[in-house]
């Protein structure tokens, strides 16, 4: 059998690989109860595709195993029976790391949602690896905390996916990577490291117990009866010198080399004062200067420094619900929720400043004036408003005076906040409703982050693939047309008429870690389209010394594009680790490692 990637190379499944049989089922429903196996083939059909519609396997099982000891017996089997295994959690990965290549069995993290500890002195969460990241946002929220992370899924990612993919999301410019925030894992490997403990079951057999005194892990905690293959790496502290620090390999392993079954996590204060600004910016160069001044002015309390292009906006604005750019003058914005779905016109933040250039020009025909090229979300966290407000009005007022903000507001309210964040977190949205969506996200330095975008624009013009642009909106024989890039919209006896045009090439994301999210929308998947972006932006991030994955990770998308990023001696090592944990590979293969 072979998988065609939605690259360039076929896959070949690994013949050393067991099918599943009826026995196999009649043993996972043994240990995991009929509910905990999911065989109907509709039911399949979530686990077996990812959040993009992009990858699709075809697994025949999903386990949804509620127990760190349930999770080791399934590994324990699937070792034996030499099945392949891909863990899954809340399915939201952008790379094609979270399912099946062909009929790997879905280790599903879903029913795995409880918080095991929360200590509210020193803002310690230790949880199952399944729960949401909102759900432990709200939990420790109520409580006086945040969860140390931030990201667009947080609805339905999982804190297991996010420490297996080593999240970024919007506030890392704050708060730090998981590499920081993450105190503790409890990992089951797929194969036993050590022989089970003599006595098993009943009153602390567990062989990763509480042995270190910092916390129960989740195998104790559950009574189990977990065997050598449970890593308690649980602990809650702050400081740990003692040798190799474990923990940081499963920390964005994606799943190749145990499955996550609890974390313990440092979470921060709730701030007392949020300020939130959305700033328009005339070029990148002018996105950069504000970044500076934002580091340099609001110092201590800056907790995001976001962008996106105007055309970003555009998608965002034109395929969401409600979803608005504050910034738009009122009629533009106006004639962007008649045309499409974006109805609500109110919620919007108030315009607080408007610099030189920030003028009223409408759309008509025109486009988003010059001066509005990119935008900026720019956040602090602080403990006393009035000194937050301070430092951002002073902050705001200096990035007018020199001309690199245009254009500028300040959210009053949390109704506020929210238009503004939506509008940021909604692009990766937007551009899945527009068709096909080739997404890179990549480590750049900062000032020639845009410029990648800028080239492969040309070079996809050049080649035939465009047309790429901003919003217009026109009237035709009294019908009124938005022509937005790639996809022409209108108004015909009251029904929106959608038609796909063309590719579009649009970049944002954490500029503040100098993370870009170029995009690439097309109105479908063409071997063509991509043979004209890949190895190109690869060659381009590395002629640069980024990274061709700043957060999202390597997947089954980069596996075979992983050299660009990491040297040979490295790739052995990491192939070396995957060797010794897992000596059948049997977890996530043809992911992260390039094939042989
Ligand atoms: P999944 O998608 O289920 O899995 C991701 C990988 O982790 C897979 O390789 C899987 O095998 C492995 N895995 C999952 N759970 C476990 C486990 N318990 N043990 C071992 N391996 C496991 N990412 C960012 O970094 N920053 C962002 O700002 C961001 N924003 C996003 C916005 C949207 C709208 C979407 C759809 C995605 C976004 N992502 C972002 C990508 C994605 O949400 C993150 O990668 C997230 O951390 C994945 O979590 P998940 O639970 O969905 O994991
Ligand atoms: C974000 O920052 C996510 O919104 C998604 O990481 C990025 O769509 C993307 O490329
Ligand atoms: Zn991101």
């Amino acid at each position: 059998m072979r998988a065609r990637r939605l690259l360039h190379t076929a896959i070949e499944r690994r013949s050393a690989f067991a099918r599943l049989s009826e026995q196999d089922l009649a043993f996972f429903q043994s240990i995991l109860g009929n509910s905990g196996v999911i065989t109907d083939a509709d039911a399949l059909v979530p686990f077996n595709q990812d959040w993009q519609k992009k990858y699709e396997g075809k697994s025949r099982v999903a386990l949804r195993p509620r127990s760190t000891e349930q999770v080791s017996e399934v590994l324990r089997y699937c070792s034996s029976r030499r099945l392949a295994v891909v863990p899954q959690g809340g399915n939201t990965g952008l790379v094609g790391g979270s399912v099946p290549v062909f009929d790997e069995v879905v280790l599903s993290t879903a029913a795995m949602n409880k918080v095991l500890e929360f200590d509210e002195v020193s803002g310690t969460l230790v949880a199952q690896s399944g729960c949401v990241l909102a759900a432990l946002d709200e939990h420790v929220g109520a409580r006086g905390f945040m969860m140390p992370l931030d990201l667009g899924a947080k609805g339905s990612c999982h804190i297991g996916g996010n420490v297996s993919t080593n999240a970024g999301g919007l506030r890392l410019v704050r708060y730090g990577s998981l590499h920081g925030s993450v105190l503790g894992l409890e990992v089951v490997l797929p194969e036993p490291l050590l022989p089970p403990p003599p006595s098993r079951g009943g009153g602390g057999g567990s062989s990763s117990g509480s042995s270190n005194g910092a916390t129960a892990s989740a195998a104790a905690t559950a009574g189990s009866t977990a065997d050598g293959r449970v890593l308690d790496l649980l602990r809650t502290l702050r400081k740990d010198n003692t040798g190799y620090d474990l923990k940081q390999l499963f920390i964005g392993a994606e799943g190749t080399l145990g499955v996550v079954t609890a974390v313990a996590i440092q979470c921060a204060p709730r701030p007392a004062s949020v300020q939130l600004a959305l700033l328009a910016c005339p070029t990148f160069a002018a996105a950069c200067t504000t970044l500076r001044a934002a580091r340099r002015m609001l110092g201590e309390v800056l907790s995001a420094v976001e962008f996106l292009d105007s055309a970003c906006s555009d998608l965002a604005t034109a395929y969401l619900d409600g979803v608005r750019n504050p910034l738009l003058p009122q009629d533009a914005a106006a004639a962007v929720a008649g045309l499409g779905e974006a109805g609500d016109t109110g919620g919007g933040a108030a315009v607080v400043a408007r610099g030189r250039g920030g003028g009223e020009e409408g759309l008509e025909g025109g486009g988003v004036g010059d001066d509005r090229q990119f935008y900026m979300v720019v956040e602090t966290h602080g403990s006393d408003a009035d000194h937050d407000t301070q430092k951002m009005e002073r902050f705001l007022e200096h990035v007018m005076a020199e001309g690199c903000v245009t254009d500028g507001t300040l959210a009053a309210s949390e109704a506020q906040a929210k238009t503004i964040w939506r509008l940021r977190e909604g692009i990766a949205e937007a551009l899945a409703r527009r068709g096909a969506v080739y997404k890179y996200d990549v480590s750049l330095p900062t000032a020639v982050m845009y410029d990648l975008v800028e080239v492969l624009r040309q070079r996809l013009g050049a080649a035939g693939f465009g047309p790429e642009g901003g919003v217009q909106v026109r009237r035709e024989g009294g019908v009124q047309v938005r022509r937005e890039g790639g996809v022409q919209v209108r108004r015909e006896g009251g029904v929106q008429v959608r038609r796909e045009e063309g590719v579009q090439v649009v970049g944002y994301g954490h500029i503040g870690d100098g993370n870009l999210h170029l995009n690439i929308s097309a109105p479908r998947y063409d071997d063509d389209l991509l043979h004209q972006i890949e190895p190109y932006v690869y060659e381009f991030v590395r002629q640069h010394n980024g990274s061709i994955s700043a957060e999202h990770g390597i997947g089954l998308m980069k596996a075979g594009a992983l050299p660009y990023s990491k040297g040979p001696v490295a790739i052995e090592l990491m192939r070396r680790i995957k060797e010794t944990v897992d000596p059948y590979g049997i977890l996530n293969p043809y992911k992260v490692l390039p094939q042989r």
